[in-house]
């Protein structure tokens, strides 16, 4: 029989709503919806791989142990779910008595946000580890975001959106949302919504070493040399303040710390900044009177501008920007979101440095170490080193810096676990892989990316299959490993509410709920009733009360961020070395490392190739199509060279999420496209040293050509 069922895509940031049919056990068509009011239709090429991803015969339906032979061969051996949890829980305590708490690591990776009973359930274990040794891909991403929001607005989940329906000018850097569908920033169809904006009269500038695909949508594009974002940014903001065009308006009343600022970077002109940005002083002055012109604007800067080596000092200097130009909290603007289970409100604002790693001393954010520091914590003998390792959905070894130094460091592991659908590049060092329900199987709410998104909305939906016999969800692995834990110390197993039953609460008490008296009446039955979404409305102004700050006030003078401008005037006191930069580089039919599985993704030509400009080319002798190798301090990679000019001379640009060649792992058609990893020449000790950030972008490099 037929059927229809709805549901929102959870593979990116741009949650958009799917209307899938079925037939008995199969999935017939996945379509973009066009009812949900926030993505109105729009589709991608990944939302059709939610089916490839339930059928793929590589996804593990049952648990797996690695058990090596007489002759020391190692198999996977499939294990039943009460084998599996009792021994997972046995180590993981076993570690805790013989070495403390902080012996047990943990690295959560990047679908454990997008999975919304993973962020629900986690603690029901990780309460009785109260690890320091606790990582995320956080560290290798949006870190600077969530410090600067902290800072500014005193909670690390606030972060201003940009309202790109109703801006006239838009300063976009080191982000590719035609490429990746947006990032903190839920934008779903942003190529129309960038349309739409130059066809009313605005303008959208683009800033990036590479003329990407949102490049050749923007007004103009201007490329900057990787890393020296920060003496841009710092210049727009001081001719701000020395032409007298700060103007941070209906903020004033709010807003402290702008003067203190205004005198920090008095010694960051146009001039100072063209000499390493490769962007002359006039336009940089033009596009800040621009910006300050416009009646609304935004300033905007995503993962080139956070995982660099001054990640924190752009975000936040993007922050003081929207300040000082009045755009903050102002429809056309950047603006705050309201949703329906709002995590601002229910989530600790987060702090930073509190402490620091055992090796190198990197701080922490949010109860979290830089995963740049994973590594060395487990390969560094001493007390508190890492012995036993949880992952779930992360793959470290190929989304870290210097993965082949962590991969390296697993095998000195007394135990690993991994929570994960596949044997792949990290998981294959585990020793018992404990996999979830597909997607399908399981309902969704989106708990982490409403909070991003460009319009209020809310959206809830059921499994598209039941629950497979002898399966279990993500959120009831969690609780039935932290039940057994808790029996091994002595502790009563918390009741386990569902994930829905907490968000239907979450509804019931929310700023959309019947309780606040608000005409939406938000509750789950009535997002049951609405498997489409419901429309919350556009984004509003909500300062100062949304302020999470004790005083209510917008904190401009964030004292690390002072201190670190110091660091950055004094390395560009010298002119900058020569040599080649690495950037990184998104594809709309990929996402990070795991959809290389997918036939209808993976196939044409190969995408995982070094873009290199012509004349870099010719100073290298390396041909188009040729092979060379690829070197930094910490290894070396060979690589096809693809010629291209939408680079600019002396920066090389590669995919990540690619490397699919390594031994151990079963992903069949991903090892048909291996590619090799980004991250086996990105350096751990590369990093933005105030926020602890993996500096992914803008790594120093040479490349070699092959013969
Ligand atoms: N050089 C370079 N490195 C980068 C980046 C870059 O631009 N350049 N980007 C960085 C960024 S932004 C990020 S977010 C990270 C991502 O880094 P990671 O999150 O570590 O890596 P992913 O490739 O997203 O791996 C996701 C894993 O989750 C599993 N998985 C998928 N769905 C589920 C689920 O529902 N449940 C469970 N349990 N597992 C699931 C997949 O099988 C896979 O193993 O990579 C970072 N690394
Ligand atoms: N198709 C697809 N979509 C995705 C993902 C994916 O892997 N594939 N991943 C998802 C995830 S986890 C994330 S975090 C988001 C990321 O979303 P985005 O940040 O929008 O995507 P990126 O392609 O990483 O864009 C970073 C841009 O920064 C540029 N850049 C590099 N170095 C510098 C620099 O020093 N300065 C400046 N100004 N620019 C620089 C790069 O050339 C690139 O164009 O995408 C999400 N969506
Ligand atoms: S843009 Fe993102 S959320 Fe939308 S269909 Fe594509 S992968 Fe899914
Ligand atoms: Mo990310």
């Amino acid at each position: 029989m037929p059927s229809t069922h709805y549901r929102a895509c959870h593979l990116c940031e741009a949650i958009c709503g799917l209307v899938i049919e079925t037939e008995g056990d199969s999935i017939v068509s996945i379509k973009g919806d066009p009812d949900d009011p926030l993505s109105r239709g729009h589709i991608c090429p990944k939302a059709v791989a939610l089916r490839d991803l339930h059928e793929d015969p590589d996804r593990l339906r049952q648990p797996v142990k690695k058990v090596t032979d007489a002759d020391g061969n190692t198999q996977w051996q499939p294990l039943s779910w009460q084998e599996a949890l009792d021994e997972t829980a046995e180590r993981l305590l076993q570690t805790r008595r013989d070495h403390g708490a902080d012996a047990v690591g943990v690295y959560l990776g990047n679908p454990s946000v997008h999975n919304y009973g993973m962020l629900t359930h986690q603690n029901n274990l990780f309460r009785f580890f109260r690890t320091k040794n606790r990582f995320s891909a956080t560290s290798v991403d949006q870190l600077p975001h969530h410090l600067t929001s902290l800072w500014m607005f005193g909670h690390k989940s606030l972060f201003p959106i940009p309202d790109i329906d109703r801006t006239d000018y838009f300063l976009m850097l080191g982000a590719n949302p035609i490429a990746s569908n947006g990032s903190i920033w839920t934008v779903p169809d942003v190529r129309k919504r960038i349309k739409a904006l130059k066809a009313r009269g605005g303008k959208l500038v683009v800033i990036d070493p590479r003329k990407t695909e949102t490049a050749e949508l923007a007004n103009e594009h201007l490329f900057i040399k990787p890393g020296t974002d920060a003496l841009f940014l710092a210049a727009i903001l001081n001719t701000l303040f020395t032409e007298d065009l700060a103007e941070p308006a209906h903020l004033a009343a709010y807003t402290s710390g702008l003067e203190e600022v205004a005198a920090a970077i008095s010694g960051f002109t146009a001039e100072r900044a063209a000499a390493h940005c490769g962007i002359d002083s006039q336009t940089i002055e033009r596009i800040a009177r621009e910006l300050a012109a416009a009646p609304t604007g935004i300033c905007y800067g995503r993962m080139g501008v956070s995982t660099q080596a001054y990640g924190a000092l752009c975000q936040w200097l993007i922050q003081v920007i929207n300040v000082a130009t009045g755009n903050l909290d102002k429809e056309g603007g950047s603006l705050f979101t309201l949703p329906a289970v709002d995590q601002v409100a229910a989530i600790g604002p987060g702090g930073f440095g509190r402490h620091r790693s055992r090796v190198r001393g990197l701080p922490e954010f949010d109860r979290e170490l830089p995963s740049a520091a994973l590594a060395e914590e487990i390969a560094t003998e001493g007390e508190g080193r890492i012995r036993a390792l949880f992952t779930g959905a992360g793959n470290p070894v190929l989304s870290t810096p210097n993965g082949a130094q962590l991969e390296q460091a697993l095998p000195k592991l007394d135990f690993m676990v991994s929570l994960d659908p596949y044997i792949n590049e990290t998981t294959c060092h585990a020793d018992i892989i404990l996999p979830p329900t597909s997607p399908m199987e399981h309902d969704h709410y989106d708990m982490a990316f409403h909070i991003n998104a460009i319009r209020n909305t809310a959206r809830y939906n059921l499994p598209v299959f039941d629950k497979p016999e002898d399966a279990l969800h993500d959120w009831e692995i969690f609780t039935e490993l932290g039940n057994r834990v808790a029996e091994g110390l002595g502790e009563e197993p918390r009741a386990a509410a569902a994930p829905h039953e907490l968000v239907d609460m979450a509804l019931q008490y929310g700023p959309y709920s019947q309780a606040q008296g608000s005409d939406h009446a938000l509750s789950l039955s009535a997002l049951k009733a609405a498997p489409s979404g419901v429309d919350l409305g556009p984004l509003k102004p909500q300062l100062p009360e949304r302020l999470m700050t004790s005083d209510k006030h917008i904190h401009c003078a964030a004292p690390d961020a002072l201190a670190d401008l110091q660091r950055l005037a004094h390395e560009f006191n010298e002119p900058g070395a020569d040599g080649l930069r690495l950037i990184g580089r998104r594809h709309v039919r990929s996402n990070n490392s795991w959809m290389h599985n997918f036939h209808r993704l993976v196939k044409g030509k190969p995408r995982c190739t070094l873009m290199m400009h012509p004349q870099d080319m010719t100073a290298h002798a390396v041909k188009d199509g040729g092979r060379a190798t690829l070197n930094s301090r910490v290894g070396s990679i060979e690589v096809v060279v693809e010629a291209t000019e939408s680079v600019m001379p002396g920066v090389v640009s590669l995919p990540h999420g690619f490397g699919h060649h390594r031994t151990g792992i079963q992903m069949d058609t991903a090892e048909r496209h291996a590619g090799v990893s980004c991250n086996d020449v990105t350096d751990e000790q590369y990093i933005d040293q105030l926020s602890g950030n993996a500096a992914i972008n803008g790594v120093p490099v040479t490349v070699t050509a092959l013969h």
